[in-house]
């Protein structure tokens, strides 16, 4: 055992902050961003006393302004296995399977997030990692091309999987590890303007899929963005233009609601960046649109139920309106959304009577000594001797994050697949099953109710 090894989640938090001092540097309208972000968190809480107060009762407040998810697209099995074990060190655990060919994405995913609620309010940075899948691309002499260029990168640096050795060895890694960890770690996100094809197969890769262009073009999985969290998505994205950034027309998710439920999000283009491909004897300049920005607002975590009624309703609103690259029908979409959406409880009582939604129970200030402690927990907060709060949904939804994608593939990416989700497959290269998201709420909110009801028996005695 190491002596006095860092925690987990301390290194995942230096690891996030020098993510996003990296990232602003890379990409000046992260940054714009993020000062918009903080000030409507600041003016949308100090307009909010109340639930500025809940925040900080429930320790929500703090992780808000450094939280963060970004997003890698990787080549192969072995870099899906040692991605896996890079963030194990940081304590962050694959959640969830994503298949994305359904929505003309040749990819599946999952996201890397801490799981514990402690880990979760120290710092929830998370990533959601796609693992591109040749197998969907036709013409199979590109596919034998792509595999052998992604065969002969490698894309951690030597003293990074060193470290992670040694953290899985000694069950910790020590300060100046830790330190040299977060360096080395942060070298395989980083942008390279040097590829590792000639711009005549780049061309050829595109031509495929963007995607695939982007993901085997390249020395490393660049991070292609990083997104900050808004307590106000619809005014955060009015104000984006007048800070200079255009985002997308249609925010992806529900629509704007009393209680927020999942997550919402935006994202606006990428950069186009400049490019040193391989020589292939005439050394065009070349160039490459990869890295874009994206804000979201997230919410109460639905159950199955809950769940079942977000897909219904969105399945229904885009048989209806699907919403056009172009930004053309925005409004008519957010009008058949709105409609759909009618029907989803909108209130915290009935959506946690109802069952649709996960909740976070602790005791209130109400003496416990009257309390009949084998009542429901329904009956204990309708008798003021519980409160109920929402769980934050922590994860992602795979029709927004194919939006996502789209807007910023280019609006000519929307090609067809067949839906083949694979999750036996991902789970056999990423070498461990992916966790269940359900299973992780429904164990948070019984651990809260287990932990209120003994509050309540102590406080009663
Ligand atoms: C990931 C897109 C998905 C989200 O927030 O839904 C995503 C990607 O473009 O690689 O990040
Ligand atoms: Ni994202």
């Amino acid at each position: 055992m190491t002596l006095s090894p860092v925690s987990p989640d301390e290194i995942r938090a230096r690891f996030a902050r020098a993510m996003s001092g990296m990232y602003r540097a890379e990409v000046p309208a992260y940054g714009t961003l993020t000062e918009l972000v903080e000030a409507v968190n600041a003016e949308t809480l100090s307009a909010d006393p109340a639930e500025k107060a809940r925040l900080d009762a429930l320790g929500e407040y703090e992780r808000i302004s450094e939280e963060r998810h970004g997003a890698i697209r990787l080549g192969t099995a072995d870099e899906l296995a040692t991605m896996r074990r890079l963030f194990a060190v940081m304590g962050m655990v694959p959640v969830g399977y994503y298949d994305l060919s359904v929505a003309g994405v040749p990819v599946h995913s999952t996201a890397f997030r801490p799981v514990d609620p402690a880990a979760l309010a120290k710092n929830p940075f998370r990533v959601f990692t796609s693992l591109l899948r040749l197998d969907l691309i036709a013409d199979a002499a590109l596919r034998a091309e792509a595999e052998a260029v992604l065969a002969a990168r490698q894309i951690f640096t030597r003293g990074c999987l060193a470290l992670i050795a040694r953290a899985e060895a000694e069950g910790g890694l020590g300060e100046a590890d830790a330190a040299a960890f977060v360096a080395e770690a942060l070298e395989t996100f980083r942008w390279h303007a040097e590829a590792n094809v000639t711009a005549g197969l780049y061309r050829r890769l595109h031509d495929a899929h963007r995607l695939v262009a982007d993901v085997v073009s390249f020395k490393g999985p660049h991070i292609n963005h990083l997104t900050p969290r808004t307590l106000d998505i619809d005014t955060v994205q009015a104000r984006m233009p007048a800070e200079g950034i255009a985002p997308k027309a249609v925010i992806e998710g529900p629509p704007a609601r009393k209680v927020p439920i999942l997550l919402r999000q935006t994202s606006f283009k990428a950069l186009e960046e400049a490019v040193d491909f391989r020589s292939d004897g005439t050394n065009a300049p070349g160039s490459h649109t990869a890295r874009f920005g994206e804000i979201e607002q997230r919410g109460l975590a639905l159950t199955p139920k809950g769940q079942a009624l977000y897909d219904r309703l969105l399945a229904e609103t885009r048989a209806t309106v699907t919403p056009k690259p172009d930004g053309s029908n925005a409004a008519e979409y957010v009008a058949a959304l709105e409609a759909a959406f009618a029907e989803f409880p909108d209130d915290a009582e009935a959506l946690r009577t109802g069952g649709y939604g996960y909740f976070r129970y602790s005791p209130t200030e109400k003496a416990a000594d009257g309390a009949d402690l084998t009542a429901s927990a329904a009956d204990l907060v309708a008798a003021g001797y519980l409160r109920a709060d929402p769980i934050v949904y922590e994860d992602f939804l795979p029709v927004s994050a194919a939006g996502i994608f789209q807007s910023n593939l280019g609006d000519e990416a929307g090609q067809g697949f067949a839906a083949t989700p694979n999750r036996a497959r991902f789970e056999a290269d990423l070498g461990a099953p992916v966790t269940d998201l359900h299973q992780l709420y429904a164990e948070a909110e019984a651990a809260s109710l287990a932990r209120a009801r003994a509050d309540l028996a102590r406080a009663a005695a």
